[in-house]
């Protein structure tokens, strides 16, 4: 353990990480590999010309390009004066190549019932879609917003607005009306595609209903399409609402993809910030295409015969970018699922992976560890061996559960790839590559090749290996963001200014000695206990590798003495009780792991945690219950009865 301060009044975020294994790749595995120890020197030497040189060799254009990269900081344009199309990118090269008849994706249903889509047959879909788009009035330009389930007709849909050039939103099926209303309007939507429901944990979860909630404040939607998924009974308003089943299917399969320029609006994907207005997070065409596959291909040594699963919801970007855009792109055979890990057994998952004999995997830290929470024996029941690589993304991973997802999962064969990015980002930016980098428990490693980040202190200066700070990014990359839609000041604040030149993300980091990077969580994740910066992470991390734990999530709290102290909120395995010995136990059990700066002063058993739909902890209101306030937002909350459920407890916290 390392408790060292900077002497120049910005203490580094300190590096408490214990974590010292470390996983070489298999040299079997590398010898396949599509990745190489090389990219990183060759992209280094002039990393505009390496993916210029991707972007040549990857993409079909209609126009090339002139040139690779305009760099007007912080706005990026890249491979100016090209034209594309993506739909054309993701679907009719690949028939033309002679794959109609490979499998785009194996989609199951919640309940069970199952659909295969060849590229054949979605270029006919998303033919006919953008053709019913284009009846509705919908032309190149136009936005489009998608609030659907998890079923074939989400990806459709997207394909159909690219192939005619226009934007789509996808506003994730767990928001609520006036989240959908608010973003609609936001970007002034011309038509809704939507669906009567869809299926989650057991049950029908109704979307038209909201829909038409947003509706009645949404005066730019001319129209809505509305798949036919339930069969729920719903209100369809004459004049404005078509079923899918209607308007598209009776559509001509063709419809020529509008080549648009390299720089064109793909879509816009709206996420929260530090103020209650959601920011529209604008992605454009050809280095978001580029980006996106170019990664995918690399990160998961996607070859022609991977099955390829990604378990995201594509409400979110990497539903976007690594379900839908980057996937396609490669030709890739994906699996796509619409229900919880839960439904109808903790089976599921293994159940799918065994059947359809997935040989790539990418989830998040949260649903790994919701599976080690009821043990071994699901994983341990089923037939994982076709797995290869494994991936996660959206929080850091404590070292335990990437060890868990390595032994258990991965067979302690497969290679871990612990993905930093963000919606901002577009794509994958810190990752490992398999069959190249050594992996450490818990740490993303390094830049991909071509990207440049650094980790600094409160004035910009790099901190050197060893010490923690600010996560930010040197250079642009193809697939980052162009702006916050209608808003550049706002994008120039929230990003560029903080570190003038360099992209701010928001998260904490440290490199260790070897320069790997450690993801810290959200700088507003770090608490200061004393003049301690200790990362949110790291406590939970100790907390997890407790035998009798499941879950943890820690926050700082206001406290006169030290300015914060640490308040943990835990979950316990199935067959644990919750004691004073207990707590007493866990709160020296994180003394002893990362050393008594960072023993949590107060413990508190609970039920569940507060979590957004995506499963990031929601901290602020923990630290709102933990402060005893009220609570502020929690529109954004995956189930909201869970603080409820918390604050029947709060009277039991351990001091
Ligand atoms: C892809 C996604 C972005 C935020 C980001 C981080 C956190 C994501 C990791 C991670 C540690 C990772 N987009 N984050 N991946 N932290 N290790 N591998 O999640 O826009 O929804 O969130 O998520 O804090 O800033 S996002």
């Amino acid at each position: 353990m390392t408790t060292e301060s900077r002497g120049d009044g910005n203490p580094a975020i300190e590096n408490l990480m214990a974590e010292k294994r470390v996983f070489p790749p298999d040299p079997a595995f590398s010898r396949q590999a599509n990745a190489q120890a090389s990219l990183y020197d060759e992209a280094e030497r002039d990393y505009v010309e390496f993916w210029a040189r991707q972007a040549r060799e990857r993409l079909t254009w209609t126009k090339p390009f002139e040139t690779a990269l305009e760099w007007d900081l912080p706005f990026a344009k890249w491979f100016v004066g090209g034209e594309l199309n993506v739909a054309y990118n993701c679907l009719d090269r690949h028939v033309e190549a002679g794959l109609g008849d490979k499998v785009a994706y194996h989609w199951i249903g919640e309940p069970g019932d199952t659909r295969t889509l060849t590229y054949a047959d979605l270029l006919r879909e998303v033919g006919k879609a953008a053709n019913a788009l284009r009846e509705l009035g919908v032309e190149k330009g136009d936005r489009v917003a998608i609030y659907m389930p998890m079923i074939p007709e989400l990806p459709i849909a997207m394909l159909a607005c690219a192939r005619i050039g226009a934007p789509h939103t996808v506003v994730f099926g767990g928001f609520s009306a006036e989240a959908l209303a608010g973003r609609i309007n936001d970007c002034g939507a011309k038509v809704l595609i939507t669906a009567d429901g869809g299926f989650r944990r057991g049950k029908e979860v109704g979307l038209k209903h909201h829909a038409d909630e947003a509706l009645a404040a949404t005066p730019s939607i001319k129209a809505a399409i509305v798949v036919n998924r339930t069969g729920h009974d719903i209100h369809m308003v004459p004049g404005r609402d078509h079923w899918w089943h209607d308007i598209v299917e009776r559509q001509s399969p063709d419809c020529a993809p509008v080549p648009v320029d390299s720089e064109h609006m793909l879509y816009l994907l709206y996420t929260s910030g530090t103020t209650a207005k959601p920011k529209g997070i604008l992605h454009t065409t050809a280095g978001y295409l580029l980006g996106t596959s170019y990664s995918h291909e690399m990160i998961f040594d996607l070859k022609p015969d991977d099955v390829y699963w990604c378990a995201a919801d594509i409400g979110w970007v990497t539903g976007h970018s690594y379900i839908v855009y980057g996937p396609l792109a490669n030709a890739a055979t994906g699996v796509m699922y619409e229900g919880a890990p839960d439904t109808p057994t903790w089976e599921r998952w293994w159940e799918i992976v065994e059947q359809y004999r997935v040989t790539i995997l990418y989830m998040a830290p949260t649903a790994i560890r919701a599976f080690m929470k009821q043990g071994t024996h699901h994983p341990a029941a089923h037939d994982l061996t076709t797995l290869r690589v494994l991936g996660s993304v959206g929080e850091p991973i404590n070292p335990e559960a990437w060890l868990w997802y390595h032994e258990h999962v991965g067979g302690g064969r497969a290679p871990i790839v612990d993905t930093w990015w963000q919606t901002e980002t577009g794509q994958i930016l810190l990752t490992p590559l398999p069959g190249v980098t050594v992996t450490k428990p818990g740490s993303a490693t390094f830049p991909f090749p071509g990207i440049g980040a650094d980790v600094v202190d409160a004035n910009g200066d790099t901190v050197p290996f060893g010490g923690g700070g600010y996560l930010v990014l040197t250079r642009p990359w193809p697939a980052m963001l162009r702006g916050i839609y209608g808003d550049p000041e706002r994008y120039r604040e929230t990003y560029w200014k903080r570190f003038p030149g360099k992209y701010f993300a928001g998260d904490g980091a440290k490199r260790d000695e070897e320069g790997y990077f450690w993801l810290l969580g959200r700088v507003d994740d770090v608490m200061n206990v004393a003049g301690h910066r200790i990362s949110t992470t790291e406590v939970e991390s100790a907390l997890v590798d407790h035998k009798s734990v499941a879950e943890a999530a820690v926050v700082g709290t206001k406290d006169d003495v030290t300015g914060q102290s640490i308040f943990a909120f835990v979950i316990l395995k199935a067959d644990q009780t919750p004691s004073d010995a207990l707590a007493v136990q866990l709160r020296e059990h994180v003394a002893y792991v990362i050393g008594p700066i960072a023993r949590p002063k107060q413990l508190m058993f609970v039920p569940d945690l507060p979590k957004t739909r995506s499963g990031k902890i929601m901290r602020r209101l923990l630290r709102d219950i933990a402060e005893g306030r009220a609570l502020g937002d929690t529109t954004t909350l995956a189930d909201a009865g869970v603080v409820d459920i918390i604050r029947e407890h709060s009277g039991r916290a351990e001091e």
